[in-house]
């Protein structure tokens, strides 16, 4: 497939392929033929740059993944991307290639399988049993996320974890010794893992034996090291970087097949023998599917609201009129801070939707994501719907991943927006994979106040909106903080970013009414609607919008026509028909943005004629109202260059 390419990975899959072959043709539970039966084993691939191991894999056991697609891997339009992409492939289970993101989504659906069984699963009914399976290399393991994952998987002792390390020896510079000596074993033993070792890793039986060991054990994950070699069976590059990330060349092709014992001609070859051996795993699979729908009717009759309540979950549908009691916020000048709204709405939305948990990276109190109600998912409660993820931002992103993967839940996760940069890797890939996430980013701007820049968000709005199919939502009090929750848990085909104030905002009359249907498309008018020759045209998100509407006020009594539009979506907003967008951004008009961080990308809102008050440089520590004289973001400051602008 390399070879054919011209380019991709050969080394990982030779090396790797007994115990993918191991466990894929004896192990993994799965039924080719409905790549989404809910309970089949999870496979992931952590080191994704060895996709071509997992397109083979997939072949062979009858997926739709035919030899042709295998022919055209890495070419444009096929079936076999360069990496493995969720949603491209039939049997790919979640996008892999950023090292160490594999595996940690692993964890992710480990811990949904949990839940779910905690929910759903009767005495003789088991509704949800699997194993989550996977394969991590070198790479995956120096990642620092290796390490936040492998730890909370080890804390919340997930039995059914497990995966395999390809310990070769060898990344992209060369032999793994000039930068990783540590006791890989005794890393894993510490955090509370069951580790086996393999000393050959093209000893299938075994591999097998060190699986059947692993599934044993359902109080520690398990981590299986086997001893590969990168390249295996290549005269000249076994063993060798220069198996890593290059064709092997046709003459070496040759050469290893010869040392391999395999026929040199014709390329794609599968012999009959290998197809058959693998035409045992498509029966068993029809078969255990079949056994699994049987037990589900009998469950169904047994079980009726239960069977219902998963049928509805696995759907991914919401309960029928499940926005009929959601909070509503009274008009109040002091108001409440975005976060509080939240978290209230958060326990409301609990009562409503029971597929609904998360938690925050040891911040619940300040994010306000803790469920009053609920208990802590943890090892003797798996029905707990509290998420205790630790500081542990980045594996906290891939994790939400691989629970909302596994299907059956809907999650949220809590952090500073400051430290959405330790969970961006993970954002892309929910952004790229359209899942729905709820990130609970709080403490939005220099709002933060004492504890300084290092807490500030200045960039990570600009940062945030670049992200395609992510929709960053600010809103700019409590019943925009509901609508928002509610513009998240609509969507379906991608994740959604909440950026919450630290501190109080007033509750706004001009948002009270119909809030979600606002929202909903991204940007509004609150004062001024029906003037659309208006003189200016101030807009403002989160915070600044309660700054931008008094100024209206002063501005009005001076005789300026003002329009205030609130922007709490970008995204929302350019998916809004032309005629809406005109109808809320008039041509031509005169605009004033106001955002407390980065002005970076606000020019295309603000027009050709229009002004930005913005923070372009980094906050500092001090009282919160302090700090908003000190970055002028104040009501006179508006008006000042409202004024200035007018007469321009
Ligand atoms: C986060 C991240 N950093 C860097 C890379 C680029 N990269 C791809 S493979 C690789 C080396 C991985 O080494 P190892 O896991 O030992 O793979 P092997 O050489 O055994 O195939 C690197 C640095 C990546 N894919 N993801």
């Amino acid at each position: 497939m390399v070879e054919k390419a011209n380019s991709g990975h050969p080394g990982m899959p030779m090396g790797a392929a007994a115990m993918a072959h191991t466990l894929w043709s004896r192990f993994l539970k799965h039924n080719p033929k409905n790549p989404t039966w809910p309970d089949r084993d999870r496979f992931i691939l952590s080191a994704g740059h060895g996709s071509a191991l997992l397109y083979a894999l997939l072949h062979l056991c009858g997926y739709q993944v035919t030899l042709d697609d295998l022919k055209n891997f890495r070419q444009k339009g096929s079936l076999t991307p360069g990496h493995p992409e969720y949603r491209h492939t039939p049997g790919v289970e979640t996008t892999t290639g950023p090292l160490g993101q594999g595996l940690a989504t692993g964890v992710g659906m480990a811990m949904a399988e949990r839940s779910l069984a905690a929910t759903f699963n009767r005495p003789d009914f088991a509704v949800v049993d699997h194993f989550t399976y996977g394969i991590v290399g070198d790479g995956d393991l120096m990642e620092g996320l290796s390490h936040e994952a492998a730890s909370l998987a080890g804390n919340l002792k997930l039995g059914k974890l497990i995966f395999f390390y390809d310990d070769n020896h060898i990344s992209i510079e060369g032999d793994t010794s000039i930068t990783f000596s540590e006791d890989r074993a005794a890393r894993f033993r510490a955090y509370g893992w069951q580790v086996i070792e393999v000393a050959d890793g093209n000893d299938c039986t075994a591999i097998a034996a060190a699986l059947t060991f692993a599934r044993s054990d359902l109080e520690h994950p398990t981590l299986i090291a086997v001893r590969t070699h990168i390249g295996f069976g290549s005269p000249a590059k076994q063993d060798s970087a220069a198996a890593h990330g290059a064709p092997l060349g046709a003459d070496e092709i040759i050469k290893s097949k010869n040392n391999l014992g395999f026929p040199t001609a014709p390329d794609f070859l599968v012999s009959d023998e290998v197809y058959a051996g693998y035409g045992e795993v498509k029966e068993r699979g029809l078969k255990s599917e079949a056994q699994w729908l049987e037990m589900m009717l009998a469950y169904k009759a047994k079980f009726p609201e239960l069977a219902t309540e998963w049928e509805r979950r696995l759907a991914g549908e919401l309960p029928v009129d499940w926005e009929k009691s959601l909070p509503r916020f009274p008009v109040d000048e002091k108001g409440i801070a975005t976060r509080a709204a939240s978290g209230k709405m958060i326990n409301a939305l609990a009562e409503i939707l029971p597929e609904l948990l998360g938690g925050s990276a040891d911040l619940g109190p300040s994010n306000k994501t803790l469920i009053d109600t609920a208990t802590d998912f943890s090892a003797p409660d798996f029905s707990g719907r509290n998420i205790r993820f630790g500081v542990r931002e980045h594996a906290m992103g891939a994790i939400l991943n691989g629970l909302v993967l596994h299907r059956g839940l809907r999650v949220f996760g809590g952090t500073f927006m400051v430290f959405c940069d330790y969970m961006k890797p993970a954002i892309r890939l929910a952004a790229m994979m359209g899942l729905p996430v709820v990130y609970v980013f709080t403490h939005d701007s220099i709002g933060v106040g004492e504890d300084g820049p290092t807490h500030q968000p200045i960039e990570h709005l600009a940062s945030l909106r670049v992200i395609p199919n992510l929709n960053v939502i600010r809103p700019a009090d409590a019943n925009e903080t509901v609508a928002a929750w509610v513009a998240a848990l609509q969507r379906k085909d991608g994740p959604t970013a909440l950026i919450l104030t630290r501190q109080n905002i007033p509750t706004l009359a001009e948002i009270a009414e119909n809030a979600a249907l606002k929202v909903s498309r991204g940007a509004y008018v609150i004062i001024g609607e029906d003037e659309r020759d208006a003189d200016i045209t101030l807009i403002g998100t989160g915070s600044e919008l309660a700054l931008a509407v008094q100024a209206a006020a002063t501005l009005q009594k001076e005789g300026i026509k003002v329009r205030v539009v609130s922007m709490p979506c970008w995204a929302l907003f350019d998916h809004q028909s032309k005629a809406y967008r005109d109808t809320v951004l008039p041509a031509g008009g005169r605009r004033l943005v106001i955002e407390a961080g980065s002005s970076m990308g606000w020019h295309r809102y603000a027009g050709e004629k229009g002004d930005i008050i913005a923070i372009d440089q980094f906050g500092a520590s001090a009282p919160a109202c302090e700090l908003f004289q000190q970055f002028r973001i104040t009501v006179e400051e508006i008006v000042r260059r409202a004024r200035a602008a007018c007469s321009r």
